[in-house]
């Protein structure tokens, strides 16, 4: 069974590539990179993912199984630019979805994962996995018609492609860049290299979050479970915890005392106030045992832990 991920090197893709390998071996994961190769970077392809012939020549190249399609334009890069955002958010999905139809009538299933965002979401507590769905960003209008997209492709053609709203992921491995909630890593850049960090985010603004661990490993779970098992075909509501800058920075205040947080809110406080400001992600745990590992605490704590070598060397 080999897998293609698109997006390779992004925020999720750096993350999901060498878990994809550790688990299914590294020979049966292919890495799609637009431009920026790393350098442990095993089999991979370069190339545009939007490009629907290069697509379909990886799959058949490669007899592709499953593609995570990770491809994407995050929200604050996508206010900037909302046409590149409409552009390579929706045409590479459609690409994807129509390359997995074509192969259905030649007898051969390509199962999909596609992330979707909270960015689909109404600014709500416990925001329900069923709910008005009216964004006010690009990204997020990208992310509702994806979530109608992939669930027509499942219910009209039969495609098996499962997808996440995934909260704001923390993670160290690549530096933040394009989103809304990447002040909750640029915050631990701040804090290791100057001990005082700026949020263009202001104190109280609540949205859900979750450690990359625990995302990646969402993701492999939800692609693992049993298609009887899947209630929900556009897309789950996945969580972890719920937290606001001063909270994030009053638990990195007690691992580095001198820590301060200033706030300067800029654009990206609207995009923030359209959001949740937390989940339920109760069909998740019911329907494939979803349950997360880290909370703020341990969260800080391992972000810390990997962060502060990586800055020195
Ligand atoms: C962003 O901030 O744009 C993303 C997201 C929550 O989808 N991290």
């Amino acid at each position: 069974m080999k897998i293609l991920v698109t997006g390779a090197a992004g925020q999720i893709g750096s993350e999901l590539v060498p878990a994809l390998r550790e688990k299914y071996g590294k020979e049966n994961v292919i890495a799609l990179y637009h431009k920026n190769v790393p350098e442990d970077s095993g089999i991979h392809e370069i190339g545009d993912a939007g490009d629907k012939k290069l697509l379909e020549s990886l799959i058949s190249k490669y007899d592709i199984a499953t593609v995570y399609h990770l491809v994407g334009i995050l929200s604050a890069k996508g206010e900037q630019d909302p046409d590149l955002a409409y552009n390579v958010n929706m045409g590479s999905l459609k690409n994807i979805l129509d390359i997995a139809k074509d192969k259905k009538q030649t007898g051969k299933e390509l199962r999909v994962f596609w992330p979707s965002s909270i960015a689909a979401l109404p600014p709500l507590y416990n925001t329900p996995q069923r709910t008005v769905l009216e964004p006010s960003t690009m990204y997020g209008v990208t992310k509702v018609a994806g979530e109608l997209l992939v669930n027509y492709y499942f219910k009209k053609y039969g495609i098996d492609i499962r997808s996440l709203r995934y909260p704001g992921l923390i993670s160290w491995k690549t530096p933040p860049g394009g989103g809304t909630t990447d002040y909750a890593i640029a915050i631990f850049y701040g804090a290791l290299k100057e001990k005082k960090y700026t949020s263009f985010l202001k104190a109280g603004t609540y949205l859900p979050m979750m450690y990359m661990d625990d995302g990646v490993r969402a993701t492999i779970e939800l692609m693992e479970a049993d298609p009887s098992k899947i209630s929900i075909r556009t897309s789950y509501n996945l969580t972890a915890v719920s937290f606001e800058p001063g909270e994030i920075a009053a638990e990195i205040k007690k691992r580095i005392p001198e820590f301060e947080i200033s706030y300067k809110p800029d654009f990206r406080q609207q995009i923030a106030d359209s959001w949740p400001k937390s989940i339920d992600d109760s069909a998740a745990r019911k329907d494939w045992n979803w349950k997360h590992n880290y909370g703020l605490n341990e969260m800080v704590s391992d972000m810390l832990k990997h962060l502060e070598p990586m800055l020195k060397s």
